[in-house]
Order: structure tokens, then sequence, then C-alpha cells
């Protein structure tokens, strides 16, 4: 195909040098991301580099050993090569001080899956410097965490059909993704996405800081979160990159300031491209709305652009669209004002008001004795959330359910079986909250309970005029049917896990939701404004 000169589906709307003005507000932007701690130190910078160096030859030793295991010569078994490739953050440039590193593994036909978890967790276990190592081999991508000089690893890994990965293979090739397992093609995506990102961009620096600037406003709006139906890390970068495709020559403070007003007026579902989308040798799904219905749902698409593409934001509902849009127009509404000096940046980066913001919230807790299975349960819950979301939607008179993007977890140790069954239900008293580890150990009857409580802001359609009495709010299909549905888990335990929802009024939110001083005394929320 011809080239056009330009990056992205469509021309850019301006190839415009940023303005003076614009390179002031971009050193006044990087001055602030820089006050707000999103920058690591030099001394981690250098320490990730060398983690990377003992990662990297820590995997040819794995290879190594297991080509030599299968009956390899010995220079076949060094000619084996493997080859590590970073992904997310890091691999973008964005990451902050205690991001991890995602980190593919690329190994040869030779060397499988198993053998990842078998033999090459064993070896990291058995290396200096790893702590906390540990291989979740059944995941939807199968993952080995560790830490390596006490930076956190999440270790991927693709089994090719070569014989041998030499360290300047590239991944781009599609074909290399032929007669593969699906978690390797999977593993191999995480990667082959952030590269691709990379290459569509007309300036990578541009798009590093403008994409710092985004993520932190997007995590203190409480909007960075894919599981509950917000964005995640890659469909933020893609929507970034789309907005420096628009803009070739725009430096940050003007890119940051374009993207809010763009993504506030964008005719969703019209989806968000980095590229077209190309078919590919694989027997795979590729994101298509004419042909799918389920993607013809999809209320904004933000598209991926390595082969096969998918949609990096299926879980969004109508309210987190809603919640979204609103945020940027706040944000278009705020880069305005300090287009003409009368903001600061640090305003766009200002704290959520969720707990503030509606009259009532549903908790929905989740609890179990053991604090490895509340991990799973309480993730299990969480990832169903958005379904209840959904079905909130659909109850007369409620105009939003708002979920808010993390759960809040307790312990409480607990000396009768009234305190237990209260914890689980959120009802945590101030002697319980107070009680330590130590003071229930050896007594009889004292146990311990985990709970994870999440929330959902509930705005309700204001009381027609003439109506008498309070509106009532029937919530009680959507919960009852969303309980049902999360014990539906594989691993469901009546015995050992619990499972609440209910709602309360915004003046019965424990203190734990609000940072010190940040919740106003009782009696002042009471007074009528
Ligand atoms: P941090 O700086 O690490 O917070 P990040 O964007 O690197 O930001 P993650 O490390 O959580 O975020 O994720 C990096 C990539 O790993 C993003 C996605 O391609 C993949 N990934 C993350 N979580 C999952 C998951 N549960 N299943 C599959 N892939 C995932
Ligand atoms: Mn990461
Ligand atoms: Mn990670």
């Amino acid at each position: 195909s011809s080239n056009p000169g330009y990056l992205g589906v469509t021309a850019p709307i301006s190839t415009s040098e940023s303005t003076e003005r614009e390179k002031e507000l971009t050193v006044s932007l990087m001055e602030e991301l820089r006050r707000q701690g999103t920058f690591e130190s030099e001394e981690e910078s250098k320490t990730r580099e060398i983690v990377l160096g003992r990662l990297s030859s820590l995997v040819k030793r794995f290879v190594y050993k297991v080509s030599i295991a299968r009956g390899l010569s010995e220079a076949a078994a060094s000619a084996a090569g493997g080859k590590i490739y970073t992904f997310g953050s890091y691999r973008l440039g964005v990451h902050g001080p205690g991001s991890d590193i995602d980190t593919l593994c690329v190994v040869p036909k030779h060397v499988s899956r198993e053998d990842f978890f078998e033999v090459l967790e064993p070896m990291l276990k058995e290396t200096e410097g790893v702590t906390d190592v540990s291989g979740v081999p059944d995941a939807y991508v199968p993952v080995l965490g560790a830490k390596i000089s006490g930076i956190s690893i999440d270790l991927t890994m693709a089994r090719l059909a070569l014989s041998s990965i030499p360290d300047d293979l590239s991944l781009q090739d599609d074909n290399l993704l032929r007669n593969l397992d699906e978690r390797c093609v999977r593993s191999l995506n995480g990667s082959r996405v952030t590269d691709e990102i990379l290459r569509l961009v007309p300036n990578v620096e541009v798009f590093r800081d403008s994409l710092r600037c985004i993520k932190l406003w997007a995590q203190r709006r409480a909007i960075y979160s894919n599981v509950n139906g917000f964005l995640g890390g890659v469909a933020w970068a893609m929507l970034v990159a789309r907005i420096c495709q628009l803009y070739p020559n725009a430096i940050a403070g003007a890119i940051v300031s374009r993207f809010f007003i763009i993504m506030y007026q964008w005719t969703w579902p019209q989806p968000v491209l980095l590229k077209q989308i190309e078919d590919g040798p694989l027997p795979v799904r590729v994101w298509n709305p004419k042909l799918y219905p389920a993607d013809r749902s999809h209320r904004m698409p933000i598209i991926t652009p390595a082969y096969p593409s998918m949609c990096a934001t299926h879980n969004v509902s109508a309210s987190t669209q809603m919640i979204m849009t609103e945020e940027f127009k706040k944000g278009s509404e705020i880069v305005d004002k300090i287009a003409v000096g009368t903001a600061q940046w640090s305003e766009l980066f200002a704290k959520h008001d969720f707990f503030h913001k509606y009259r009532y919230y549903l908790q929905v807790i989740a609890s179990t004795g053991d604090s490895d299975l509340q991990i799973k349960w309480a993730g299990t819950v969480e990832s169903r959330i958005r379904q209840l979301v959904m079905k909130l939607e659909y109850v007369d008179s409620l105009t939003l359910a708002h979920p808010f993007i993390k759960g809040f977890d307790q312990v409480s140790y607990c000396l009768t079986e009234e305190e237990m069954r209260a914890a689980a239900q959120g009802d945590i008293s101030e002697v319980v909250a107070k009680r330590k580890k130590e003071d229930i150990e050896g007594k009889e009857g004292a146990s311990t309970v985990y709970s994870t409580t999440f929330y959902i802001g509930l705005a309700i359609e204001p009381k027609q005029p003439g109506a008498v009495g309070p509106r009532r709010l029937d919530i009680s299909w959507p919960t009852t049917e969303f309980t049902k549905l999360v014990k539906m888990w594989e691993k469901y335990d009546e015995a050992n896990m619990g499972i609440i929802v209910r709602h309360i009024k915004a003046t019965a939110l424990p203190d734990y939701v609000f940072d010190e001083g940040e919740r106003q005394p009782r009696s002042a929320q009471k007074r009528p404004k």
C-alpha cells in the first residue's frame, strides 16, 4: 500500500508546531508531574536495568538447561537462545516509582510451558536477591511473579515454533503466531500491542509525557480500571496515541489540551483506531461490529493495533461511559483555564469526590476466613461488579450506578460467632476494629474474618413535583441476581465464603474511605446548606 505521509486512519487535524505559550505550558506540566512524584529516581532506574540484565541471562540459562535435558548438544543448547521483551508501563516509558516490570519471556519450541513453572520458577527462587516468587499457571494469561532486588516483575511466556530464539528477533511478524497455543498468542499480544503503539505515534517523547499526564489524571479521578468498566493502561495509551497522530508536531502541553475536548466530543460508538484493522493467518476473531453482534454492543470501542485486533474497552457500560464523559468535560474546562492562566496544572490532578457525591451507596462485601482465599474470592466478586452495575441501570428512577475503582480490605479478629457474623456483614464494632492478632491467639471460638468492601454510588432521579413521601428504590432484583451470579463461581463454597450487598446512606460511610481530614464533621453534614 502507498504511504499516505501520516500515521493513523485519517489525515492529521493540524501539523502546526506548538506555540510559545504551549511550550511554557509543557514546561509547567512537566514540573507538576515531577512534583506529583510520577517519576522514579535515577537510582531506581539504574536498578531496573540491572534487574533486566540479570533476568535476561537467567532466561538464557533456563533455555540452555532445558535444552540439555532434552538431549540437545552443548552447541545446539547454547544456540537455542531465549529472550525477554518488556511491555506495560515500563516499555511505554510511563512507569512510576514502585511500578512493576512486565516482561515476556520467549523460548524455542522444545521448551514447554510446564518447564516455565517447573524449571524457571525454582531457578528464580534459588537466585540471590529474588523474593516473593509465585506462579499462576492456570490464569487466562499465565504469569510468574517475583521481586528482584526489590523490583516487582510480572513474567509471562511464549513458546514459538522456532528451534532457536536469536537476540535480534522481532515479534512484529504475524506469521510467528501460526500454530501456537492460545496462551502463547495472548502472552505475545501484550508485547506486540505495546510495540505497535510506539511505532504508530509520530513522536515517542511527546506521547510519553502526555500519557504520563493522562494516567495521573485518570487515577486521581478514579476512572483508571479496566475490570470496573473504566479504561485500563493500554486503552488510555491508545487514546493518547490517537491524539498524537492527529497533532503530529504538537508538544505534550498541547496534546493534553486537545485530548480532553476531542474525547468529550467523540462520536461513540465510532471506534478509536490507530491503524486500519488487518486480517491475519490465524482462525481467530478480529474485532468487527459488522460481523459480530457482541462487538456492536461496545459503547466506547478502542481497538488494539496488533493482529488479532481486539476491543480493549468491552467492559464499558452506560454508567461508566457517562462518568468518563463528564470527566472529559471537566478536564477540558480545566485545561482551557490553564491555557489562559486562570488555573494551575495541579487542579487537573485533584482527587475525585466519589464519597461526597451521592446520597446512597451500595456496599458489596466479600468475606472469608483465610487471607489467600480472600484474594481470589474478592477478585472474583470484583470482576462481576460491572454485571451488577449493568443490572442496576435497568432500575426505574436510578439514573446512574457508579462503581468505585478499588475495594477496601479489612481484617477483623473476632472472639465470638456473633462478632464474626457482624464482621462478614461489614459491621465492625470499635472493639473488634481495635483488636490485634495477639488478642485472639489461643482463645476458644476465636477466628479471623477477612473482608473486602466495594462501593457503588447511586444517583437517584429527583422526585416528581407533587409526589408524596420518599421515592422508593427497589434494587432487590439486581442484588439477588448478582449474588446468584457470584455464587456460580466454580470454587464457590458456601461454608467459607460470604457475599453481602446492602445500601447505606452517605452519612453511614465508614471513615476508612476518606483521607485524614477529608470528611466533614457529622454535625456539619446534617445541616442543610
Ligand atoms: P503499572 O505501572 O504497572 O501500574 P501497567 O500499565 O504496566 O501499569 P500492569 O502491569 O497491570 O499495568 O499491566 C501491564 C499489561 O499486562 C497490560 C495488559 O496487557 C496486561 N495485563 C494486565 N493485567 C492483565 C490481566 N488480568 N490479564 C491479562 N493481561 C493483563
Ligand atoms: Mn506494569
Ligand atoms: Mn504487571
